[in-house]
């Protein structure tokens, strides 16, 4: 079986590959042969993936390409699409690429597959599209209600994948899931920030009062719950994948000075992001229920591992980060 996995030079679609190449997220039967669709923005690299494993196939190239998705689907049996823009500061600072990249990108990949009989396309999305959930927790069928241009552009996708399996039956599958974390993660998001900074003796910027709440979830249990769905969930189906571990900022950047040895001097108070969303939070009594998933990492220890990865791996994320501020790419990095 070939599974095409598009933006797998990216943190977790990387991970996903690693894993469908290795014993197999969900410990069934590994998959033949991984082609990855990458574009290699700012936030892939090919450092992330072995390409001296003759079962991985690259490409370089754009979701939004007609001609080249269609030769890669017409070759390939399932889809797993994580390809996106996922940063929302940068969407907040310029919506284009998101746009073009989230919406677009999805629905030439959907026409593809829709053309070329693909025998399932799991889309990945986030728990973001419900919007921000000042109490209680969001299920599956609730409505959404984005709220940044990146979420926005996630909700625009997510349902235009939904429309492929409504309106002509091609067998989607889509994934919302909480804050993950991990290795590999590009230098931008809060806790490979905060660590890479931290261990490069600067500061942090913590937005606004620090009480904003996310949800956290090791990248490989979301690889786990993305893998069930493609092997065991339900054509047209929307599955909630969370972690279990919901955290204020405050809290989370406590764990992290102490996690690097150091203490609230290094907090720097800055502006709230617009439009902050206050807290994600979702049910997955689903994923549990019918495909059996439960995050196995715990998370101060699944932590506390990935702020060692980025110790002992400065060689990974310098460069990144280096190239990245050159490119005046974040008002933080
Ligand atoms: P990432 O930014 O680390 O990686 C994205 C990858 O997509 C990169 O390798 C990039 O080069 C590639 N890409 C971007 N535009 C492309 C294009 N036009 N054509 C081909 N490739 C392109 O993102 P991530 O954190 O690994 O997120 C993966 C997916 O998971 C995204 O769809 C994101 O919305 C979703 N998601 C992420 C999180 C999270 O916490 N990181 C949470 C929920 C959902
Ligand atoms: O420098 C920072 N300071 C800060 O206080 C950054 C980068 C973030 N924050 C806050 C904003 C959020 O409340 O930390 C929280 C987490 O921020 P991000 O890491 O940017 O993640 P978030 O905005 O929650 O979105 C993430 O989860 C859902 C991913 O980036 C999305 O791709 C995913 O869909």
């Amino acid at each position: 079986m070939n599974v095409l996995v598009t933006g797998a030079a990216g943190f977790i679609g990387s991970t996903y590959a690693r894993m469908l190449l290795g014993s197999g997220p969900t410990g069934g039967p590994s998959v033949c042969r991984v082609t990855v669709l990458d574009k290699l923005t700012y936030a892939g690299t090919v450092d992330n993936l072995d390409l001296s494993d003759p079962r991985l196939r690259f490409v370089y190239g754009d979701v939004c390409d007609p001609g080249l998705v269609g030769t890669l689907m017409a070759e390939a049996d399932q889809v797993v699409h994580f390809a996106a823009e996922s940063h929302v500061d940068r969407s907040i600072n310029a919506a284009e690429d998101f746009v073009r990249t989230n919406v677009l990108g999805t629905q030439t990949l959907l026409d593809a597959a829709l053309r070329h009989r693909v025998e399932r396309f799991v889309h990945v999305s986030t728990d973001e599209v419900y919007g921000s959930v000042e109490t209680g927790s969001r299920a599956e069928p609730d409505p959404l209600d984005p709220n940044s241009p990146y979420a926005a552009s996630k909700a625009a996708s997510d349902l235009i994948a939904l429309s492929y399996h409504r309106t002509h039956g091609l067998d989607v599958r889509v994934t919302r899931c909480t804050n993950n974390y991990g290795p590999r993660q590009f230098p931008e998001k809060i806790i490979p920030l905060f660590v890479t900074n931290l261990l490069d003796g600067g500061d942090v910027p913590l937005y606004g009062d620090g009480l904003n709440r996310r949800d956290w979830l090791h990248v490989e249990d979301h690889c786990l719950g993305v893998d069930l769905v493609r092997v065991l969930g339900r054509p047209g189906e929307i599955y909630n994948i969370s972690g279990g571990t919901e955290l204020t900022n405050t809290r989370l950047t406590e764990l992290l000075l102490d996690a690097c040895g150091a203490d609230w001097s290094r907090v720097r108070h800055v502006p709230d992001r617009k439009g902050h969303d206050l807290r994600y939070s979702i049910l997955d009594d689903k994923a549990r229920d019918e495909l059996g998933y439960r995050p196995r990492h715990d998370f101060e220890r699944g932590l506390a591992r990935t702020v060692e990865w980025y110790r002992r791996n400065r060689e990974w994320w310098e460069p990144l980060k280096r190239r990245a501020s050159e490119a005046g790419l974040s008002r933080a990095l």
